[in-house]
């Protein structure tokens, strides 16, 4: 068997070459880059995925013990592939790995990306890798596993999912191939298939009899269109959503989408900003989202994803205040250094509950979650979910079922039941926190205006620095803080202390070569000048 895989790999290595000079790590996004430069890593990738199957194998299957008395213990653990570049521009593309509970790759396991990434082409060299690997992993080659992949509408995605699809087929893989996917639909498609479809299915909510307003959806000319579709047919009694970007005719992420919105701070082209009373943005693979609408002085207005934190904290504090589930409930929200300074202030004075602070990258910030029986989290651009604890999810449930409780209090629980159950909790989810987002406008009779007066924004400002390494740039304290260069920390302060309520951090990019600076203050003119002055000490600093 060895040896035919062996010479299956040797082919396809020719077949799709690495060019010379390449490096690729796999970084908070997974593998990214240009889509013609990508081919070889889906050999890698597919390898890798393999593997990790097999060594998850039956591990977090429900009714494991069935499976043994059938003596299929080999049953493997499905993990995830899933081919996107989100939010960058067409002509890119990328790759990363799904774990068996629908989360991102065990951080342990990126540096066997990485060293696979790093390898060559020689078929001597990869496979003495591959087989120490399986070695320390203990594992083999015969040994089953199970790949599900699914692309974005990229027109690079089929072929480069393809390639990872011949390569994990090399080491004895069952692929199931859902083909068009948005990420978080192949996120909570992963988890669903390892709980044998005891963790959900695919559900759609119904808040209640009232009308929902109607919302505009700009779908970034990506995978989410094709989506919305099914969710706009299946709504329709209930709720009118108009698709606009819907990749018929502009390109993916192009002047669109929900990054265009959040970082220009204005609608993007291809959604007629007629008479909707809020519109909203998705990206490339659907799992960040922005609203926003024109305010009564024609002023445009966004709410980003610490807006959806703050809606969300009170939507479900407030249910369980009303179920009395409240005190026994550890609520916490998890935010970036990038959330603004306003926001986090209303959540721990005005809302009472705690705010937890962690480095840029989804996994952070899922990980910090984990530690609360309802943990929120959004990263600033959108992307963001909450994670119910099992205990509490019990505990509503049992509430919800109880004949002896009054009404209001079993409708209470009934709706975080529901809340529960549209949210997608592997990923952040554009299409989930959409339909969370309506039913909480509605059932909190909040209009978007209410939602975005709930705090005022302080003004910020963010900008790239070019520097020759951005290594040399380190932090601590979930990047606030910097350690290196030396005295760049002390600048910062003292700049920002001339500033009422200034705050301003810089950090090295995680996915472009740049540093990145950003900085608050009362005033836009203040947090643009502040920006530009710490901008000036780090490019001082890093010559
Ligand atoms: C990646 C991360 C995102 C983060 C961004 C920061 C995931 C799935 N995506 O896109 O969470 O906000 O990187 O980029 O983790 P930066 O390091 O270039 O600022
Ligand atoms: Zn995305």
């Amino acid at each position: 068997m060895g040896e035919i895989a062996k010479e299956k790999l040797a082919a396809l290595l020719l077949e799709y070459p690495k060019p010379s000079g390449i490096i690729l790590g796999y970084g908070t996004a997974g593998f990214r880059a240009r889509a013609d430069t990508l081919p070889w890593i889906m050999i890698r990738i597919g390898l890798l995925a393999s593997l990790r199957s097999k060594v998850k194998k039956g591990e977090y299957r429900i009714f494991q013990f069935l499976v043994h008395i059938l003596n299929e213990i080999f049953i493997p653990a499905c993990i995830g592939a899933m081919v996107t570049a989100s939010h960058n521009p067409e002509h890119d593309n990328g790759v990363k790995l799904i774990d068996p509970f629908g989360e991102m790759l065990d951080q342990s396991w990126e540096i066997y990306a990485s060293n696979l990434s790093s390898l060559d082409d020689s078929i001597d060299a990869l496979w003495n890798y591959l087989e120490k690997l399986m070695t320390q992993l203990n594992v083999q080659l015969k040994d089953k596993a199970t790949v599900a992949i699914a692309y974005d509408t990229r027109q690079s995605s089929p072929l480069l999912s393809h390639i990872v699809q011949r390569a994990a087929e090399i080491f004895n893989t069952n692929i199931i191939n859902y083909e068009l996917m948005t990420t978080p639909q192949l996120h909570y498609t992963v988890r669903c298939y390892n709980d044998n479809e005891l963790y959900g299915r695919c559900t759609e909510m119904t808040p209640g009899a009232k009308h929902l307003e109607q919302l505009a959806i700009d779908a970034a000319n990506g995978i989410g269109a094709q989506k919305l579709v099914v969710l706009q047919q299946r709504l329709s009694d209930l709720f009118k959503i108009e698709i606009f970007n819907d990749g018929t005719q502009g390109r993916l992420n192009e002047k669109c989408g929900a990054d265009y919105v959040k970082l220009y701070q204005k609608a993007p082209e291809g959604l007629p900003l007629t008479n909707y009373p809020k519109y909203c943005s998705i990206d490339g693979d659907a799992d960040r989202l922005i609203y926003y609408f024109i305010d009564q002085n024609q002023h445009f207005r966004m709410l980003d994803g610490d807006r959806f934190s703050v809606l969300f904290a009170s939507f479900i504090s407030k249910k369980l205040k009303e179920a009395k589930l409240i005190d026994q409930v550890k609520i916490g929200v998890i935010q970036t250094a990038y959330a603004n300074g306003s926001s986090t202030n209303y959540v721990i004075n005005t809302m009472n509950v705690p705010v937890a602070c962690v480095p840029t990258g989804v996994k952070h910030l899922h990980h910090k979650a984990l530690d609360f029986d309802v943990g929120i989290y959004f990263e600033a651009n959108g992307h963001g979910t909450v994670l119910f604890s099992d205990d509490l999810k019990t505990r509503v449930k049992s509430v919800m079922e109880d004949e002896n409780r009054p009404d209001d209090e079993k409708l209470a629980a009934k709706q975080l039941h529901v809340f529960i159950d549209i949210i997608n909790e592997t990923v952040g989810d554009a299409l989930a926190d959409l339909l969370a987002t309506e039913a909480i406008l509605c059932l909190m009779n909040l209009s978007i205006e209410g939602w975005l007066d709930l705090y005022h924004d302080l003004p910020q400002r963010q900008l790239k620095v070019a520097v020759k390494d951005r290594t040399m740039i380190q932090t601590t304290d979930a990047e606030r803080r910097c350690t290196a260069p030396a005295h760049l920390q002390d600048c910062i302060d003292e700049l920002v202390s001339k500033y009422p309520s200034g705050r301003s951090f810089v950090r090295p990019s995680g996915t472009e070569d740049i540093v990145r600076v950003y900085a608050e203050a009362t005033t836009q003119a203040d947090a643009d000048q502040l920006a530009d002055e710490v901008r000036k000490i780090v490019q001082e600093l890093t010559k």
